[in-house]
C-alpha cells in the first residue's frame, strides 16, 4: 500500500521533471567519462536550473569521486551524482512541528501557492493525529479568507478570520487565543502575497512575528517561504530577498508537477543554506510531500 502511494506522488514529480530527466538520461546513456561528458553535464545542470555555482561545485566533487573510485561507466557517475545532490540538499536541523507544539508562518510573493499549501499541511498533521488551527492573516485580498476557509473545511481544522482589511496581527492574536483555548498544537498562519521590497508589508510580517513571540514565547515558530518552482532563477532571487528582510527557517517549493525543471530546489538549499521542508506536486489536498533528499535527487536524475 505504502509503495503504491509513494509511486503516485513520485511519478507525478517525475512527470513534472520529465524535461530535466530527458536531458540527463540522454547524457548518461552515452559511453565513456571524458571532457565532453563533463562539459555536457554542466550544460544539462544549468539548463535544469541548478545555477552556475552549484553546478560547478557538484561537478568538481563528481570529478573527484570518479577519480578516487575509478568509475568507468556513466551509469556509475550518475549514481555518484545522485548521492552528491542528496548530500547538498540534506539538512540536520529538525522541523519544529515534528518535535512538539509549533507555529508555521507562511510567506511569499503573490500566487506561489501559500494558501493551498496551508490546506495541505493542515490535512497532513490532522491525519497524523495533531490538532492544527489556521489563522487567516491574509486580510488584504478579497476572498482570501473564503478560499482558506474551504481548505480548513476540507482538512476539518478550525480557522480564525476577521473582516477584509483588518489588521493581520490582530487575526493572529485572536487565533492564538482560540488555539490555546482549544488545546491545539500547530498554528498555521496564512499571509498575503507580498514583495520583499514593499516596506510596509514587510513591517506587517514583523508585527505578526512579534505577536507570536509575545503570546507564545515557548513555542517555536517556523517561517517558511513558499516558492513557485516553475519560476526558476526568479525563485532564487525571491529567496535571497526574503532572507535579507526576515528570519526564514525554511522553504517550500510548489508546482514541481508542472513545467518546473527542479534544479532550483538544489540550488536554493546548497547556496542559501535554508532547508527545503516540503514540495508541492499538484493542486489536491494530498499533493504535498516532505522533502526527502534521496527521493528528490533520484527523481531529478531519473535513477530508480
Ligand atoms: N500544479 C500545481 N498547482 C499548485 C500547487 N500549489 C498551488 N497551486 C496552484 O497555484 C494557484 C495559486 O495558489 P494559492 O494557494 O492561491 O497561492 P497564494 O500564494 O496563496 O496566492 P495569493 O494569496 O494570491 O498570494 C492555485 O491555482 C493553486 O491550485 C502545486 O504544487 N502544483
Ligand atoms: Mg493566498
Amino acid at each position: 500500500m505504502e509503495k503504491k502511494e509513494k509511486k503516485g506522488w513520485f511519478s507525478k514529480l517525475k512527470e513534472g521533471l520529465h524535461k530535466t530527466n530527458n536531458w540527463f538520461s540522454t547524457l548518461f546513456n552515452k559511453e565513456g567519462i571524458n571532457d565532453d561528458f563533463y562539459e555536457e553535464l554542466e550544460e544539462a545542470m544549468i539548463l535544469a536550473d541548478m545555477g552556475m555555482e552549484t553546478s560547478e561545485r557538484l561537478l568538481d566533487a563528481l570529478r573527484e569521486k570518479v577519480k578516487t573510485n575509478k568509475l568507468k561507466e556513466r551509469e556509475e557517475a550518475k549514481r555518484a551524482l545522485k548521492d552528491l545532490i542528496a548530500d547538498a540538499v540534506r539538512v540536520d536541523t529538525p522541523f519544529a512541528p515534528d518535535k512538539g507544539a509549533a507555529v508555521i508562518l507562511i510567506v511569499g510573493v503573490n500566487g506561489v501557492g501559500k494558501t493551498t499549501t496551508i490546506g495541505k499541511i493542515a490535512n497532513e498533521y490532522k491525519e497524523a493525529g495533531s490538532r492544527p488551527m489556521i489563522a487567516a492573516a491574509d486580510t488584504f485580498r478579497a476572498a482570501a479568507a473564503e478560499q482558506l476557509g474551504e481548505w480548513a473545511a476540507r482538512a476539518d481544522v478550525p480557522m480564525v478570520r476577521h473582516q477584509e482589511g483588518a489588521d493581520p496581527a490582530a487575526v493572529v492574536f485572536d487565533a492564538i487565543a482560540s488555539y490555546c483555548a482549544k488545546g491545539c498544537d500547530l498554528l498555521l498562519v496564512d499571509t498575503a502575497g507580498r514583495l520583499h521590497n514593499k516596506k510596509n508589508l514587510m513591517n506587517e510580517l514583523n508585527k505578526i512575528r512579534r505577536v507570536i513571540a509575545r503570546e507564545l514565547p515557548d513555542t517555536p515558530c517556523e517561517v517558511l517561504l513558499v516558492l513557485d518552482a516553475t519560476t526558476g532563477q526568479n525563485a532564487v532571487a525571491q529567496a535571497e530577498a526574503f532572507l535579507d528582510v526576515c528570519e526564514l527557517t525554511g522553504v517550500i517549493l510548489t508546482k514541481l508537477d508542472g513545467t518546473a525543471k527542479g534544479g532550483v530546489t538544489v540550488q536554493i538549499s546548497d547556496t542559501l543554506h535554508v532547508p527545503v521542508r516540503f514540495i508541492g506536486v499538484g493542486e489536491g489536498i494530498d499533493d504535498l510531500r516532505r522533502f526527502d533528499p534521496n527521493d528528490f535527487a533520484a527523481a531529478l536524475l531519473d535513477v530508480e
